[in-house]
């Protein structure tokens, strides 16, 4: 009966372990598409890229990390930067959301947003940030923040308001570590920090309706090298490109995502 019965647990514990490594795609969940890579253009491979937004014809992007944060304007095809400015000392940069023609760049744990004009990356104000920041975007004049948790809060730009939030679900189960965010034709897509997966999010309901797999753009970088994951997400709505990059990759990959279920163009 001893045999016997370890044998059962044995068993058990074999299809417990088989289900808990089964693949993400054998679960129930939002389909997971492969991205493959259009483009490979240069970027600073020092660059610590926390916000990445595309407006026109150049990539404006955030950098983070204590005494080496800035704020960029860059050339997508050179990776050349044609503007930088340093943010002081105290300030940690994260997301990037262009609203009503200013820039709105994120600080981590400092509570507060910068504002500066994208012509010349002037300062043009500061307003409070009640969470940390993470990632941000711009949807239908809001400024869209995530703060490492499942939750997208709705901020008016003007006065930091929060007009609404959503919480961030796949099958149902909460998807934590939202980061570097990007409104793409309807829906927001969403780095999710450790993973070479991009959320794209139902902005309504919160319900990620695929997963973008980057894994493929630049195999080796893993959920154990946090300080070198996926991050950084752009578009053009003029023309459909999505390019993505990470913190100090070498390269923005402009990419297609063949078989995605929402229109990736206008
Ligand atoms: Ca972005």
């Amino acid at each position: 009966m001893a045999r016997f019965g370890l044998k059962r647990v044995f068993v058990a514990w074999a299809l417990l372990a088989a289900v808990w490594c089964a693949p993400a795609s054998a679960r129930a969940g939002a389909p997971v598409l492969a991205a493959e890579r259009v483009a490979a253009l240069p970027h600073d491979a020092a660059a610590f890229t926390q916000g990445l937004l595309f407006h026109k014809d150049v990539f404006y992007e955030s950098t983070g990390l204590y005494g080496r944060s800035s704020l960029r304007r860059v050339d997508p095809a050179t990776g050349r930067v044609l503007a930088r400015r340093a943010l002081a000392t105290q300030y940690f940069g994260e997301g990037l959301a262009l609203v009503g023609g200013r820039l709105y760049q994120l600080t981590w744990r400092e509570r507060r947003v910068l504002v500066a004009e994208p012509s010349d990356l002037r300062p043009a104000g500061e307003l409070p940030l009640p969470t940390e920041g993470w990632g941000a975007c711009s949807l239908d004049g809001a400024l869209v923040v995530s703060d490492g948790s499942d939750r997208l809060v709705f901020y008016d730009p003007k006065d930091m308001t929060a007009r609404g939030e959503v919480a961030v679900t796949d099958d149902g189960a909460p998807v934590p570590l939202l980061n570097e965010l990007e409104a793409v034709a309807g829906t927001i897509w969403a780095n999710v920090w450790g993973d070479s997966r991009i959320a794209v999010i139902d902005p309504a309901s919160g319900r990620v309706l695929a997963w973008v797999d980057c894994a493929s753009l630049r195999p080796g970088v893993t959920a154990a090298d946090l300080d070198n994951v996926l991050n950084g997400i752009a578009y053009d709505p003029a023309t459909g490109r999505i390019w993505v990059t990470g913190k100090r990759w070498p390269n923005v990959y402009e990419i297609k995502v063949p078989g995605l279920p929402v229109k990736a163009a206008r």
